[in-house]
């Protein structure tokens, strides 16, 4: 028996929306999107760093009328979509090395001001090692300095281009390349890691802004918030990466979603040190339900159940939830 179409688009957090009015369609459902991240770029099935970087910069893209210089730091998106002398990029790009995009986009901004095109913006982009370990110090110069930059972290929890290593954002007891799941508490240590968003809030800087490819529109929006603000402004994305994680290709957004849903990744926004919103958890799930689709953690449910660590996780999750009001 055939099932009747359902258009679950209009009014859904779904990204096409071609059935709303034109202004409140979404910059990927429009015809003149730039496609900033073309096809042919050889990142794995299911990456969710290609996804987010795609409709971040498309976004950025129509805020700035393509008038956009993107930095991006060495890692995934750089290796998978730049092999020399081909590119998937249709915009200004710029490869930095693997610390230093930030402070090559401060360079670029303050080039642009002395050549007086102020209509030209500025974005830093790498991964989490890039951002939170060997770019933090650049990072932070940019933040105190207040640079006209948009920073975006893709946060897909390790070092995924040299082959899953630990970084300061890998999440407790996963396991990576150099944290395995051997000895009596297998997998990445507790306690560990930082939490760069609340780091970037205690700069004080404009704008501050946690999503995820789990709410496409949601991350829309944040870019176009962001680019229409001066001065240093940081937004973290939560990106799962199936080879890294252990994941199905075909479950990115499910695992994303499933990170938002759970508390462990909270969706908010902040100004200037402050949060001024949150997105509240729609049905709320728990961790286990998340971690049960990664490899990276088989460890915490065979042979035996961990009980102690996944409470603990657990209760990370719970004090999101508490700290933000993520629920009603
Ligand atoms: C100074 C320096 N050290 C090490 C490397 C090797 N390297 C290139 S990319 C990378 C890891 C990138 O990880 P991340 O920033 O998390 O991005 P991902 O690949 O996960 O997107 C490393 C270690 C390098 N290019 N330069
Ligand atoms: S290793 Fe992960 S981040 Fe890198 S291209 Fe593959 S899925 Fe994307």
């Amino acid at each position: 028996m055939n099932s009747p179409v359902k258009f679950y688009q209009t009014g859904t957090f779904t990204v096409g929306n071609r059935l709303l009015d034109a202004d409140l369609r979404s910059v990927q459902s429009a015809t003149t999107r730039t496609n900033s991240l073309n096809s042919g770029h050889r990142a794995c099935q299911g990456c969710g760093e290609a996804l987010g970087a795609r409709y971040a910069i498309d976004a950025a893209m129509r805020a700035t009328s393509s008038q956009l210089v993107a930095v991006n730091a060495t890692g995934c998106l750089e290796v998978f979509s730049t092999p020399y002398p081909e590119t998937s990029w249709q915009i200004a790009w710029i490869h930095s090395l693997f610390g230093n995009a930030a402070a090559v986009a401060s360079g670029v901004a303050a080039a642009m001001r002395v050549q007086g095109r102020h209509d030209v913006r500025v974005i830093a982009q790498g991964g989490d090692g890039g951002t939170t370990d060997i770019g933090f110090g650049c990072l932070s110069g940019m933040f105190e300095r207040n640079d006209d930059v948009l920073y975006i972290c893709y946060d897909n929890e390790a070092y995924m281009n040299t082959g899953v290593q630990r970084s300061s954002a890998t999440p407790p007891a996963a396991r990576t390349a150099t944290t395995p799941a051997v000895g009596p508490h297998p997998g990445n240590v507790a306690g560990t890691g930082k939490n760069v968003p609340l780091i970037a809030m205690a700069h004080g800087i404009p704008y501050v802004a946690t999503a995820s490819v789990a709410n496409l529109r949601d991350l829309e929006d944040k870019v176009t918030r962001a680019m229409g603000i001066h001065g240093a402004r940081y937004i973290h994305i939560h990106v799962p990466c199936p080879l890294g994680w252990g994941s199905a290709p075909a479950d990115t957004i499910k695992v994303a979603r499933l990170a938002v849903e759970s508390g462990l990744f909270p969706l908010f926004e902040a100004e200037y040190g402050e949060v001024t919103a949150a997105t509240k958890i729609r049905q709320r799930v728990p961790v286990d339900e998340y971690l049960e689709l990664q490899k990276r953690f088989a460890h915490l449910f065979a042979p035996q159940r961990d009980d102690a660590r996944l409470a603990a996780i657990q209760a990370t999750a719970d004090r999101n939830v508490a700290r933000f009001g993520l629920v009603d």
